[in-house]
């Protein structure tokens, strides 16, 4: 049942967003680059490479808790009704699988709706998941949620459920997060949720080589944003005078990722016609990546305007997935 049709391709507007997105990070002090230049095709490769790593146990501790409660998460969600799943940012849709099975086997054909700045993530995940999964129905849209969120209507006595997994709201500001979520709960009616996966504090020995692996792949995946701008802006970064470092601020509850310039150095960026200068040290600041503590995600989702229902976890207690429920008032 896989139909291959090409799925729209947001090329010039993307080229117009990472030059701005330059310009202004680069002018700024201290430097910064957001952390969405990461994943141009090279990165997202590098990103698939990471969740096998050994030291990021992100993926597969998330994956564990579906193995174990995706069923008790559908029923949570359906309440006896039929879903409908939507996912934002669903890239590869690989933990998606077991939610999207549970989902299947309660009520037959299902409708998944999963939505990604890239196409192509999203056509392979759609042909994949039609060939193993035949009663699922896979609706691709390529948006980006952080700008746009137009989820459309649900037939009656049909709940949605979005699927935002992955850690990935933990990549945000927390009032950007905040918002993606309350921007999200306005889509939706009384009864629909939200499954939320999110990276709980732990201990710095854990956090840091889950963020500087042994083999070196996040430290590449960090130089890929540097490569990228050589490529897509005729920059002329030479990677091996930067060094990836990666930092847990206790205080914010984060890692941050950053470049740190390993001399005073000048890089040109042809498509910006313009000069960065470095001193030796400089860092350039590549991303955030949140750990929640507990209760934290539940008042977030309170905030947003969403009942925190139920959350999972698994035994270490290192990640989560909260179930946020619009109540009825709304
Ligand atoms: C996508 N996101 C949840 C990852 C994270 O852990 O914050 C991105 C990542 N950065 C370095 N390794 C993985």
């Amino acid at each position: 049942m896989a139909i291959s049709a090409p799925l729209p391709y947001a090329g010039e507007q993307i080229a117009e967003r990472v030059a701005t997105a330059v310009r202004e990070g680069l002018s700024a002090h201290p430097k910064f680059l957001p952390s969405w230049l990461f994943y141009d095709e090279a990165g997202s490769t590098l990103f698939d490479q990471i969740t096998e790593l050994p030291e990021y146990y992100l993926t597969r501790t998330e994956r564990g808790i579906f193995e174990t409660h995706a069923g008790a998460m559908i029923a949570r969600a359906a309440a006896g009704e039929r879903l409908r799943i939507a996912e934002l940012g669903a890239g590869s849709a690989d933990k998606t699988r077991l939610l999207l099975a549970a989902a299947s086997r309660r009520q037959g054909y299902l409708l998944y709706e999963p939505m990604d700045v890239s196409a192509s993530a999203l056509e392979a995940a759609r042909d994949r998941i039609e060939r193993e999964l035949p009663n699922v129905h896979v609706a691709p849209r390529v948006m980006d949620y952080t700008t746009e969120m137009e989820l459309g209507s649900t037939a009656a006595g049909e709940r949605r459920l979005t699927l935002y997994i992955g850690s990935s709201i933990g990549n945000f500001e927390p009032e950007e997060a905040a918002l993606i979520l309350r921007r999200l709960r306005e889509q939706l009616k009384p009864g629909d949720g939200i499954l939320l996966g999110v990276d709980l504090a732990k201990s710095e020995e854990i956090l840091i080589p889950a963020y500087d692996d042994a083999d070196g792949v996040t430290a590449a995946f960090n130089k890929n944003v540097l490569l990228r701008l050589n490529r897509e802006l005729g920059a002329e970064f030479e990677p091996d005078a930067f060094a990836h470092r990666p930092i847990w601020n206790a205080r914010e509850s984060r890692i941050e990722m950053h470049l740190e310039s390993r001399l005073a150095q000048t890089v040109f960026i042809a498509a910006l016609g313009m000069a960065v200068h470095f001193g030796p040290g400089e860092r350039i600041h590549t991303e955030n990546s949140y750990k929640y503590r507990p209760g934290h995600v539940e008042a977030m989702l309170e905030w947003a305007g969403f009942s925190p229902n139920m959350t999972w976890t698994d035994d270490s207690g290192w990640f989560a997935v909260c179930f946020g429920q619009v109540p009825d008032r709304w």
